[in-house]
């Protein structure tokens, strides 16, 4: 059999996020966030739970580190909870809060773990959604101002900065469907939403290279949900080429070409673009993370196609890794092979077994075998995709849905904080270790 071997130097890590992980909700000066707020509000959590002890990860995070480094894992995509740095979001910084993130810093750096940092993975300061959060212009100039203060504490030893996680979730399912922080149910917010985020990316791009050293690398992780024809019919792929894609046309677009196309200006509701905004979006990025979970089936007779699939996650999500593959060839063309990917989330809930002290996740070590083939596949052909994140080290807060999905490639007993690192996080140690697909 050949092996399947990823190319020198190729980053094998897992991710996660503050809010989903950390807890210490109330710790050392940590000001409130929209999470926090929202977790508060009737039954928009399913179990009715929130993360002000999550993981415990804010006391636990050595324990955590010694498990990546167990893995063998090189690098770590991570993200720094805005309201701990910045309490009220603006002004005073809080020097425990960024204590913390040294520490952390310091901790991977020691076991050789190379920390990829993302900004903002959703926990605004609630502070600043009182002055109308994504939806005040000025948020942009707020984000910058943030991220300038961490780049400064931790630049010296972080190089690579993602700024934002998955905006399109921030303005749509926060704005429009209401399914995560702040809550609301609002199209012309989210348009707001939207256009102000990507503004924050851009202009946050600027702040971090000018508060960076000439090493700064810097990047934004978008999710995708690419259009895969239902069958290899001419009919079905033309029908999937055409089909509207919110996720790569409202935030992938932008981003690489500076413009906004027809179907999504026309989706916009009283959103001001003003001169200068669309080329601040298409700043100069120096990679582009990909999250990706699963992709729409599309027939030309029927559609949208939802119940073809021979599998489907804990979440409901079909099991497409072909989708993969579809986007990160996707990006490689729409970029001529210019800008860098790194795969910065993948992976799968399922439900999982303790068995003997084991946790025999046969479903999830697949699901990540097949997209490990499919990244490989999609490297053959070209693509200059440099790591791959794997969702989530650790089972964690999967917002809405509480603590009833479990990504991690560890388990987390929440009655004991106790960690048990699962089949899929030995079978990542296997891959990490021989750089291929096993
Ligand atoms: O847990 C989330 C993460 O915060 C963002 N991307 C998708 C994951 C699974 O839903």
């Amino acid at each position: 059999m050949t092996q399947l071997t990823f190319p020198e130097n190729f980053l094998w890590g897992t991710a996660t996020s503050s809010y989903q992980i950390e807890g210490a909700a109330r710790e050392d000066g940590r000001g409130p966030s929209i999470w926090d707020d929202f977790c508060r509000l009737k039954d928009a959590i399913q179990d009715g739970s929130d993360g002000s002890v999550a993981c415990d990860h804010y006391h636990r995070y050595r324990e955590d580190v010694a498990l990546m480094k167990a893995l063998g894992l090189k690098a770590y995509r991570f993200s720094i909870a805005w309201p701990r740095v910045l309490p009220a979001g603006r002004g005073a910084v809080n020097p425990k809060g960024i204590g913390f993130y040294d520490r952390l810093v310091d901790e991977l750096l020691a076991a050789g773990i190379r920390p990829f940092v993302t900004l903002y993975h959703w926990d605004l300061p609630s502070a600043l959604n009182a002055q109308g959060g994504w939806t005040n212009r000025d948020s942009a100039g707020w984000f910058a101002d943030y991220a300038t203060v961490v780049v400064r504490a931790l630049g010296d030893r972080v190089k690579d900065w993602i700024t934002l996680n998955e905006p399109w979730c921030s303005a749509y399912l926060g704005y429009e469907f209401g399914m995560h922080a702040p809550g609301y149910q609002d199209q012309a917010l989210a348009s707001k939403a939207m256009h102000h985020l990507l503004l924050a990316h851009g202009t946050a791009l600027q702040a971090i290279r000018a508060a960076g050293d000439a090493n700064t690398r810097v990047g934004i992780t978008l999710n995708f949900e690419p259009n895969l024809p239902a069958s290899e019919s001419e009919d079905d792929r033309r029908a999937a080429a055409e089909a509207f894609d919110l996720l790569y046309e409202g935030f992938a677009e932008p981003i690489l070409t500076g413009a906004y196309n027809e179907r999504i200006l026309a989706r916009m509701v009283g959103v001001e673009i003003r001169p200068g905004d669309m080329a601040i979006i298409a700043g100069r990025n120096d990679f582009m993370g990909v999250n990706y979970y699963s992709a729409k089936l599309i027939s030309a007779r029927r559609g949208a196609v939802y119940d073809d699939d021979p599998e489907f996650t804990r979440m409901g999500w079909a099991v497409r890794p072909a989708g993969l593959y579809a986007i990160l060839m996707q990006l490689h063309r729409a970029t001529r092979g210019r800008l860098p990917l790194y795969i910065t989330e993948n992976g799968a809930s399922f439900a999982d077994q303790v068995t003997d002290g084991r946790v025999h996740d046969e479903r999830r070590v697949a699901y990540l075998r097949a997209h490990f083939t499919q990244a490989h596949r999609a490297i053959q052909d070209g693509v200059d995709l440099r790591g791959y994140f794997v969702w989530s080290l650790i089972d964690n807060f999967e917002w809405s849905f509480g603590y009833q999905q479990f990504f991690g490639v560890v388990r987390v007993e929440y009655a004991t904080q106790a960690r048990i690192i699962k089949d899929s996080g030995y079978y990542l140690r296997d891959v990490a270790t021989a750089n291929a697909v096993l």
